[in-house]
């Protein structure tokens, strides 16, 4: 798997070159210090004033599901990105950023990183960047910093691949409208499937240098009685045992993922997308940002679409027609959406559960500062393989996290996942034109305390204490953040029980929006699988 991107991707649809060339930004990308890109066929755009039988707006995990099963339907589709198509390398020969040194492709429109862990020794780290249509968001709300994916592919070009399926007994607090079993048999195995989810040799696991940091996270979660888990991922295992042996381009061992990855990570351009192009029946047009959706006056819906060039600035503004609009936007873009949307009366009939039930999957993070006995390696695969399952006892599921600075750090870092109950709601602010939301920090610490439930234990146990100087001086905790947005348009709340928005026959949300603010695991195979639950009904019934 030398090369991750399909020929179709890289030939037509997908390339970068056609993008830019139809936005007239090739000009943008020279001042970004990008080179010039080789030649590729432009891919057609969306045209001002189509007409199109069901239009997507986003491309991540439930725009992908729905494009491929409607394009097997027999159904065209024109996916909307607001975000670039990301196939083509940098002057460094590299498509995507590292995380240790964050470039213009690394941010959604800042000049100014904003990284997750921002301090070292407690010295803040965030460095100036060139303002770019980068591919990670860190969308910053009053209360909270949403980290989401912004290119095709959406959330799979950032994540760290973590593919998890809920535990069955847990399912009706994350989906109570949904049966169950249905999911179990038939939708969580196909997501997982299509996906392309495996799982790390347990053999090669005991001696790869690149998980010692795993090992040492084992160890102690396991001398503290917590039960400890290999956690399944989206990223090819044997690439990242070729990576580990040296036979490959390093991605995951070079300090690639929330920036993007290179190499090894079967993103949905590897899988959905793939398979949705490989229809014929699939058009993308990247960077185009959709601005409202509201009823036609001759049947379906009128959608207006901005077009925007690498600094993110307006360059034309189209209108078109869609049978069926599929929202898809992510909790945050669809949520913000059809708040605007119902409040400024383009969509005045949508219920009052639009924009509610919002909620951040309880992510807090921390470190812990083990002893001189226990490094965790000065090579850290960026994927992680395993968590902590203190779910039941205290509300709780750790992922043990890479911390890939390529020093010795004695650090173990961890990303928790906490069964909060606290939820925000998305409003339109008429004076500043916007969209609110109404999380508070504060809120945080009643997932600090479930998180506690495992670290403070370890640290006990382990004489060890917690990092104090990742997150800011002297701050013990990363509360302000989440890379998890889940819910804004409820599932059988904000919409029927299938994702149909009440009141507008043709207009549906298939993303993590439906997902009411939890999933007790990380997402996106939960997204995945309720979006093939949801599309099969649709697909049956109302196509
Ligand atoms: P998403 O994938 O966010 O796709 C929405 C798309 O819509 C994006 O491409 C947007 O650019 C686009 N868009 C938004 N507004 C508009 C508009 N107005 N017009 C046109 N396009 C628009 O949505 N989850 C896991 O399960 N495992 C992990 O290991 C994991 N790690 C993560 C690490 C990071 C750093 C981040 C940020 C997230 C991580 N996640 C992980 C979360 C996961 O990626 C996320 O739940 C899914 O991507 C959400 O899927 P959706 O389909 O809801």
């Amino acid at each position: 798997m030398n090369d991750v991107i399909p020929q179709e991707l890289g030939r037509a649809r997908f390339s970068r070159r056609g993008f830019l060339a139809g936005s007239g930004t090739a000009l943008g990308a020279a001042a970004a210090g990008l080179p010039a890109l080789t030649a590729a066929p432009a891919a057609a755009a969306i045209g001002n004033g189509a007409t199109v039988p069901a239009l997507v707006i986003g491309t991540g995990y439930g725009g992908a599901v729905a494009a491929l099963r409607l394009a097997q339907a027999g159904v065209p589709v024109e996916m909307i990105e607001m975000g670039m198509s990301w196939t083509t390398p940098g002057s460094d020969g590299k498509i995507f950023a590292k995380v240790t040194s964050p470039d213009q492709r690394a941010y959604w429109l800042r000049t100014k990183s904003k990284a997750p862990v921002s301090n070292f020794f407690g010295f803040p780290i965030d460095s100036t960047i060139t303002k770019y249509t980068g591919v990670l968001d860190a969308e910053e709300f009053a209360g909270i910093t949403v980290y989401q994916g912004r290119g095709v592919g959406g959330g799979s070009l950032v994540n760290g691949g973590m593919a998890v399926t809920p535990k069955q007994s847990r399912f009706s607090s994350i989906l109570p409208s949904v049966d169950a079993a249905e999911m179990y048999t038939t939708y969580y195995p196909r997501a997982n499937a299509a996906l392309g989810v495996g799982s790390i040799d347990p053999a090669w696991f005991e001696t790869a240098e690149c998980y010692k940091y795993s090992r040492v996270g084992r160890k102690h979660a396991q001398r503290s009685g917590f039960a400890w888990t290999f956690v399944p991922d989206t990223y090819d295992w044997n690439y990242m045992k070729a990576e580990q042996a040296g036979t490959v381009t390093r991605s995951a061992l070079d300090g690639q993922v929330m920036y993007g990855n290179d190499h090894g990570k079967k993103s949905l351009v590897q899988t959905y997308l793939a398979s949705a192009l490989a229809t014929g029946r699939v058009n993308v047009s990247a960077l185009h940002r959709v601005t409202s959706v509201t009823p036609a006056a001759g049947g379906g819906y009128t959608v207006t679409i901005e077009q925007i060039n690498t600094s993110g600035d307006v360059v034309a503004t189209k209108t078109v027609t869609a049978a069926k609009v599929f929202f898809a936007a992510g909790s945050v873009g669809t949520s913000k959406l059809l708040v605007k949307l119902k409040a400024t009366g383009a969509l005045p009939a949508l219920n009052n559960e639009t924009g509610k039930g919002w909620g951040e999957n309880g992510n807090v993070m921390c470190g812990r500062a083990n002893h001189m006995w226990d490094s965790t390696g000065t090579l850290q695969s960026t994927i992680p393989c395993s968590g902590i399952d203190n779910w039941d006892a205290g509300g709780a599921f750790a992922e043990v996290a890479p911390l890939p600075t390529g020093i010795e750090t004695y650090a173990s870092l961890y990303l928790s996942i906490t069964n909060t109950t606290r939820r925000a709601e998305f409003t339109w602010n008429a004076a500043a034109n916007k969209v609110d939301l109404s999380w508070q920090t504060a809120w945080k610490q009643d997932s600090i305390a479930m998180a506690k439930t495992i670290f403070d234990k370890i640290n006990s146990k382990e004489g060890t204490i917690y990092r104090t100087d990742l997150f800011g001086a002297y701050k013990v905790w990363q509360d302000g953040l989440t890379y998890h947005p889940l819910g804004g348009a409820v599932l059988n709340k904000a919409t029927d029980n299938y994702g149909r928005l009440p009141g507008y026959p043709g207009l549906y949300v298939i993303d993590g929006a439906l997902i009411g603010g939890n999933t007790t695991v990380n997402p996106f195979v939960t997204i995945t699988a309720l979006a093939e639950r949801n599309i099969d009904k649709i697909i049956a019934t109302d196509i």
